[in-house]
This record gives structure tokens, C-alpha cells and sequence, in this order.
């Protein structure tokens, strides 16, 4: 597969064209959504972190030329000052009522340890509103216990679910087939 960093936007004026469908990671700070990308890839483009927010601004990938993958700032982290969580709503809202007829498909990541938060509900309830349509992934299931995932899946399905929800470890490759499926 084909990977191409286009560009880090800082400015919602700076999005590139509207020229090929895109499919967007969103997700809370440090869920994984950087590895997760770079496992999709099959290589190392997006930066990581072990220290939450290190994503601040919105990555543009292309994939075999022809699909956008979006990595966007996370959210919801507690020791980020309140200044900083607005102007992340204001972002992220710009860039999804903006590019809503443009994203073919949202990723919204659920960290297996910690399960579904209110973050989590309000962002999916979000993209609902918007139409667009989204896939749970829940990430990093090399580390959850069996009982951390089965609560999350159960507390997944009486809320959230359209599809899904999608295994995936970014450590073990797990889930990177069914993510692409979804891509293409
Ligand atoms: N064990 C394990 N660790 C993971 C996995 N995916 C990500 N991590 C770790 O989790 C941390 C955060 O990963 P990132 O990919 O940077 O998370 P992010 O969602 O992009 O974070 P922000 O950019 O801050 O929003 C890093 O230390 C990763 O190595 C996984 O599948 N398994
Ligand atoms: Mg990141």
C-alpha cells in the first residue's frame, strides 16, 4: 500500500480539496489513534506518544492515491485547561460540519481498558446528528483484561453500536484487515 503525508492543518482554511473521500480517526487523547493509522499503513507516518495531546492539529495521510486518512487532535483528556478543550470543540466541529458530505466514514476509538465515556457518547451522538456514518474500534486489546472487554462491548451495544464493534491492537496488528475493508 501507498502512504503520503499531505499536511498538518492548524486552520480550517487550510483543509486540502474536497477531492477524495475520507475516512477519520477521532477519539479521546492517547486512545491510540496515531498507532493506529500507522498500523493501517503498514508504516510509521503518524507521530505517537505516551504523553496525551500530542496530536494537536489535523493530519491529512493518502492512501493508494485515492482515500484521505484523517488524524485528529483527541479529546477529553483531564488535565488540559478548559481554554484548550474549546477551541478543540470549535476545530472539531468546523472540520466535521465542513467535511461531513466528504467523509465517507468516521472511526471513533474506544480505549479497551477504559471503556465508553461521556466524551465518547457525545461525539457519537455528534456524528449522528451529522450523518455521518461511523464504526467503533476499540483499541489497544492487548492490554485489556477479558472483563475490561466485555464490559465495554456490553456498555457499547445498549448505546453506540451501528456497526461493529471492530477488535483492534496497533501492538499486535489486530483488526487491520476489517479496517481496511472498511476504507476501500
Ligand atoms: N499496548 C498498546 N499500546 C498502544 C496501542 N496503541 C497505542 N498504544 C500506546 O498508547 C499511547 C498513545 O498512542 P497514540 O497513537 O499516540 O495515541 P493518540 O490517540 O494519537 O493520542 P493523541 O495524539 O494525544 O490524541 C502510545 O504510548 C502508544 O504506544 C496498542 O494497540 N497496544
Ligand atoms: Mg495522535
Amino acid at each position: 500500500m501507498m502512504v503520503k503525508f499531505i499536511r498538518s492543518v492548524y486552520d480550517l482554511r487550510d483543509l486540502p480539496p474536497a477531492d477524495k473521500p475520507e475516512v477519520v480517526f477521532v477519539g479521546r487523547s492517547n486512545v491510540g489513534k496515531s498507532s493506529l493509522i500507522n498500523m493501517v499503513a503498514g508504516r510509521k507516518v503518524a507521530r505517537t506518544s505516551k504523553d496525551p495531546g500530542r496530536t494537536r492539529c489535523i493530519n491529512y495521510y493518502l492512501i493508494d492515491d485515492r482515500v484521505y486518512l484523517v488524524d485528529l487532535p483527541g479529546y477529553g483528556f483531564a488535565r488540559v485547561p478548559k481554554d484548550m478543550i474549546n477551541r478543540w470543540k470549535r476545530v472539531i466541529e468546523g472540520f466535521f460540519r465542513k467535511r461531513s458530505s466528504n467523509i465517507k466514514r468516521a472511526f471513533v476509538l474506544i480505549d479497551g481498558v477504559v471503556g465508553p465515556t461521556q466524551r465518547d457518547r457525545e461525539m457519537v451522538n455528534y456524528l449522528r446528528a451529522l450523518g455521518i456514518s461511523y464504526s467503533i474500534v476499540i483499541t489497544k486489546v492487548d492490554k485489556a483484561t477479558q472483563k475490561d472487554l466485555s464490559g465495554a462491548i456490553k456498555k457499547l451495544k445498549e448505546e453506540l453500536i451501528q456497526t461493529g464493534p471492530i477488535i483492534s491492537s496497533a501492538k499486535e496488528g489486530l483488526g487491520r484487515k476489517e479496517i481496511l475493508s472498511q476504507i476501500f
